[in-house]
């Protein structure tokens, strides 16, 4: 009989912090860019974690999966043909862009070892990779974005949290950049935390898009395995389409209701962004 039980806690303040128990710590692994680690939790199933931080388990993958990239599928001016991942190196959301139909995919992760152990112990979601169309690219995606002559019918931002690596991809020059490598009736999203507990990613990323784009919407959804449960994502674009109402895609989570009902902000949120 185990008598020591094993729990893994990522902690969102000094007096709060959530945890998992588990069966086993898979691996970890210091890399030039982050610590990865893996563990087999008993109710979400592996769990992927970088510097101490929940990034996807095997339960709840499908949420945040489908709400980075179904949202925006619905705000281009044209079905979307080609599109940019920065960050993403589990494949999630290649492999949900793939689903919807969109095939020429370009995915930039700057860190290699983030694929090399998702395709480890996540190998349903890297299994993208191999699928023709789409290109894995090991680069900082700020640079590539910066330098390449290719343009995006959507461009996605798939990052950990506002600091270390990822925090170039909240500022305004990147949004800038990005904004330049967009076609005509493109979009752009990104993750943008949780507004209890990184107000500053959310705040961020409305105010440094909107000095950019004529176009940005916050929009929401629940992850229980994310800081407060309670995410946040951002699109931005510069075309004026109309309001979905209806749509032809739905996941585990994302169907009609949620395309509308996504949008809609507590207030704490638009005080936070300052919208009324
Ligand atoms: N990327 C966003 C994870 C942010 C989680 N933050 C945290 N737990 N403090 C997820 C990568 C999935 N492809």
């Amino acid at each position: 009989m185990r008598l020591i039980e094993n729990w893994f806690s990522e902690r969102y303040s000094d007096n709060l912090q959530l945890s998992f128990r588990v069966k086993d710590q898979l691996m970890s692994v210091k890399t030039d860019y982050q610590r990865i680690d893996v563990f087999d939790t008993y109710d979400y199933g592996k769990l992927l974690a970088i510097d101490g931080t929940v990034q996807m388990c095997e339960y709840d993958e499908f949420v945040y999966h489908e709400m980075i990239t179904l949202v925006p599928l619905h705000f281009t001016r044209e079905q979307p043909k080609k599109a940019l991942i920065i960050g993403g190196g589990d494949g999630g959301v290649a492999g949900q862009l793939n689903k919807a139909g969109v095939n020429d995919i370009t995915n930039v992760e700057i860190d290699s070892q983030v694929v090399q152990v998702c395709e480890r112990f996540f190998p349903g979601l890297t299994s993208i990779f191999r699928k023709p169309g789409v290109k894995l690219l090991i680069k900082d995606g700020i640079k590539y974005l910066r330098e390449t002559r290719e343009k995006f019918d959507i461009i996605m931002v798939d990052s950990t949290d506002p600091e270390g690596p990822a925090e170039g991809l909240f500022s305004k020059k990147f949004y800038e950049d990005a904004r330049n490598k967009l076609n005509e009736g493109g979009v752009f999203v990104t993750q943008s935390g949780s507004p209890y507990y990184q107000p500053k990613a959310i705040k961020m990323a409305f105010e440094g898009l909107s000095s950019v784009f004529k176009h940005v919407r916050p929009y929401t959804a629940f992850i229980p395995t994310y800081p407060s449960g309670f995410w946040s994502f951002t699109i931005a674009y510069d075309s004026d389409v109309d309001e979905p109402e209806t749509t032809p895609f739905s996941g585990k989570y994302f169907n009609n209701d949620i395309l509308r009902g996504c949008f809609l902000l507590p207030q704490f949120v638009k005080d936070l962004i300052g919208v009324t």
